[in-house]
């Protein structure tokens, strides 16, 4: 997509980089496009532009109707519990079904295609945790596209969340059904696997020039094509984060698309309406199309695979629980922190109270991370899920 855009072009774009509000934001990128020359070359620069326009137009159409004091359900739900989960799939793949199957929810479900118009949340209890489990409005082709006036806003769900559930029926073209859900969420920016290489970009002052980060490896570009790149964009400073192998299109593409990773599992649902068919051969079919990720088949009328859901849920979201414990007391907090997998004592402490970092002295561990029950451990300590934590510091125990 390197483009070697004519700079009347480019000042448009920075314009736009530097714009405040929604509105300034979409005079720019107006004019833009009427400067942007039309080839094969900025095909997909146009295509972001006409994309980030209609989002912007919605943005402006949403504030002002709030303003008019329109109120009524929103497409914004406030994160719960341990994780905020999106369920999507084309209409009457059954989602409002297995929302009401995991969780608390009451969600309308019905035959008639469109059914659920805004977001639906509930909550999911695993082992003693809580996910929040959302569906979203119907995925259709061209969601991504601009042109259907809840598109943008699912999408914005999907990237605000932890995970994403994608839901097939089984009785209804499932491949092609998860074809258009992949590609939809791809055209947006949301992988659903890890992409080979990505770049993510921090535009400050702070940075004073361009630094880059290099975590993977650059392929047919140098560092200083990069600065160049950033450079004829008006970005003179910001931290410039390669993961993998990274090409210049990779970074081009960063500079304006907000490409994020989600961890998600697929399920095929409906699978009393085929249960003729066997496992394997559902599997081999779905299979090419959503990669590696995770494929359960299920019936939401039924209950068939319902069971094992919340635990394989809680494996994609790569989270541990750990439980504290005051040194002097026989049972840990019966509530977990919530951390990252692969979470240091360090990061345990900052999630606690940042300060204890400077008063500690050391931790004892039992569960899965300790060698042997009470393991005495520094700050760099890996813990484990179901791990419990005893903190000692040099002015109080915590
Ligand atoms: N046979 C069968 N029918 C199902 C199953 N899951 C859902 N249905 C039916 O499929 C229809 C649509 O279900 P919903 O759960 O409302 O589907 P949805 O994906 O939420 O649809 P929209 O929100 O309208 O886009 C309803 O008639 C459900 O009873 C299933 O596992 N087996
Ligand atoms: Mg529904």
């Amino acid at each position: 997509m390197v483009t070697n855009l004519p700079t009347e072009a480019k000042v448009r774009l920075a314009k736009y980089s530097e714009a405040k509000t929604p509105e300034e934001k979409l005079r720019a990128l107006q004019e833009f496009l009427s400067v942007v020359p039309k080839h094969k070359g900025t095909e997909n620069l146009v295509y972001w532009a006409k994309r980030r326009m209609a989002e912007l137009r919605e943005e402006i159409e949403e504030r002002k109707s709030k303003k008019v004091g329109g109120g009524g359900p929103s497409f914004f739900i406030e994160k719960e519990g341990a994780a905020q989960i999106v369920i999507l799939g084309m209409t009457l793949s059954g989602k409002s079904s297995i929302l009401s199957r995991l969780t608390n929810a009451k969600p309308y479900i019905s035959d008639t295609p469109y059914n659920t118009k805004f977001p639906v949340p509930g909550m999911l209890t695993y082992e003693d945790i809580q996910f929040q489990l959302v569906e979203a409005p119907a995925v259709v082709k061209g969601l991504s596209d601009g042109a259907i006036w809840w598109g943008s806003r699912v999408l914005g769900l999907a990237r605000n969340s932890d995970a994403l559930i994608l839901v097939v029926d089984l009785s209804n073209n499932p491949s092609e059904q998860l074809e258009t859900i992949i590609n939809e969420l791809n055209n947006a920016g949301i992988y659903t696997t890890q992409p080979k290489g990505y770049v993510v970009i921090e535009k400050s002052k702070a940075y004073q020039g361009v630094k880059v980060v290099n975590l993977g490896k650059l392929i047919n570009c140098t560092v200083d094509d990069i600065k160049k790149l950033l450079e004829s964009y008006r970005i003179y400073n910001a931290l410039v984060k390669l993961y993998g192998e990274v090409t210049l299109d990779d970074v081009e593409r960063s500079i304006f698309e907000n490409i994020t990773y989600k961890p998600a599992i697929v399920l095929a649902n409906k699978y009393d309406l085929v249960y003729n068919k066997d496992v394997d051969e559902i599997v081999k079919e779905l299979r090419p199309v959503c990669r590696d990720l995770p494929i359960f088949i299920v019936s939401a009328k039924t209950g068939f695979g319902i069971r094992e859901l919340p635990k394989n849920m809680f494996k994609i979201l790569n989270i541990i629980r750990v439980y504290t414990k005051e040194p002097n007391s026989k049972s840990p907090s019966p509530k977990p922190l919530i951390l990252k997998s692969n979470s240091t004592v360090a990061d345990a402490l900052k999630h606690l109270r940042e300060e204890l970092l400077q008063y500690f002295k050391y931790a004892r561990i039992w569960g899965p991370s300790a060698k042997y029950p009470g393991e005495r451990v520094g700050l760099e300590h890996v813990l484990m899920d179901g791990d419990i934590i005893e903190i000692h510091t040099r002015i109080k125990a915590v």
